[in-house]
């Protein structure tokens, strides 16, 4: 038997099972060989493999994981060029704690972060809320909605040839969003339909290629999402709205959150930063406290 590799991009995993794509774009069902099994590498959406394709009907094999450019642990995924984090104006009421949580994961793992607020027919004004609150947060905040397509070229066009996937709350209305883009047919329904067994909303990542070279990868909704464990005093650096301040508290360094005469504080009381933002870095702050201290129980 003829011991070729060749290189490929996952597009999905399955049960052990996995979908790679590779350069002239076939497709190929692979396993993980037993050597990565062995070592806990496992092979994650995006994730760039060298593979030794099955011959005939017979599923082919995983050889190597080559080296990421970056991986997310939620969702899944590696190699990304930006996530998309998708909020609703309302229903469900927007959760921009998970916003601010896929946001500080996605900036420690270097990844762009595009935010797109839905559902804009639904609320306006909230919508109109939630951009405001993102001005200064490097995250180029659009405003859309997906079930009449408006606004979805402007961001089309900011995703062309790039690796994207869309996050964000169960029923935010990812899927539809990426019908809408790329006239797919994902399934879509939010809540009504779970209880139709077999018909559930999105449950795993699959990463599809769409036109001008791109790729888009559907999530699941997350309903609990911890960060990773970090020394809390690194937390102020994935907040962009912070930088200007950077250096001019009284203290250093700062954890901006109740220090007496620091820039970020004096900059939330004078209306440069928004309040409820910094409020929910400081929430956070607290909780990363806590879990940092406790770390080796
Ligand atoms: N009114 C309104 N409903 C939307 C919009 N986008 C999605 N929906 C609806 O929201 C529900 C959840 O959408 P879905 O795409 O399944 O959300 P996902 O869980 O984030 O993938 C569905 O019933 C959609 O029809 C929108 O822009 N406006
Ligand atoms: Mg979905
Ligand atoms: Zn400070």
């Amino acid at each position: 038997m003829a011991e070729t590799t060749s290189t490929g991009t996952i597009l999905q995993g399955v049960g052990g099972f996995y979908t790679a794509l590779d350069g002239e774009g076939r497709e190929y069902t692979l396993r993980a060989q037993g050597k990565l099994r062995r070592e806990r590498l496992k092979p994650k959406v995006g994730d760039r493999v060298e593979m030794m394709p099955g011959e005939g009907e017979a599923h082919g094999w995983i050889c190597r994981i080559l080296p990421r450019c970056n991986e997310l642990v939620r969702p899944p995924v590696a190699n990304i060029d930006a996530i998309v984090i998708v909020v609703a104006a309302a229903t469900p009421d927007p959760d921009l704690v998970m916003a601010d949580r896929l946001m500080l994961n996605a900036r420690r793992a270097g990844i762009s972060v595009q935010l797109v607020v839905n559902k804009c027919d639904l609320a306006p004004e909230s919508a109109d809320d939630i951009v405001r609150q993102y001005r200064g947060a490097q995250v180029q905040p659009l405003k859309v909605c997906a079930s009449t397509g408006e606004g979805l070229d402007a961001l089309r066009e900011r995703l062309k040839g790039k690796v994207h996937a869309l996050a964000g709350q169960s029923g935010a209305g990812k899927s539809t969003m990426i019908n809408a883009l790329y006239g797919l047919e994902l399934e879509t329904g939010g809540l009504s339909r779970k209880i139709e067994r077999g018909k559930n909303t999105t449950r795993h990542c699959q990463l599809i290629p769409v036109e001008g070279g791109g790729m888009v990868l559907d999530t699941p909704g997350f309903s609990l999402l911890e960060s990773e464990l970090f020394d809390p005093v690194a937390l102020k650096d994935s907040w962009p709205e912070f930088i200007p301040f950077e250096g001019q508290c009284y203290f250093q360094p700062c954890y901006h959150a109740t220090e007496p005469r620091c820039a970020v504080l004096e900059a939330v009381a004078a209306g440069k930063i928004d309040g409820q933002r910094h409020g929910r870095y400081v929430a956070l702050l607290e909780e990363l406290k806590l879990r940092w201290r406790d770390r080796y129980d």
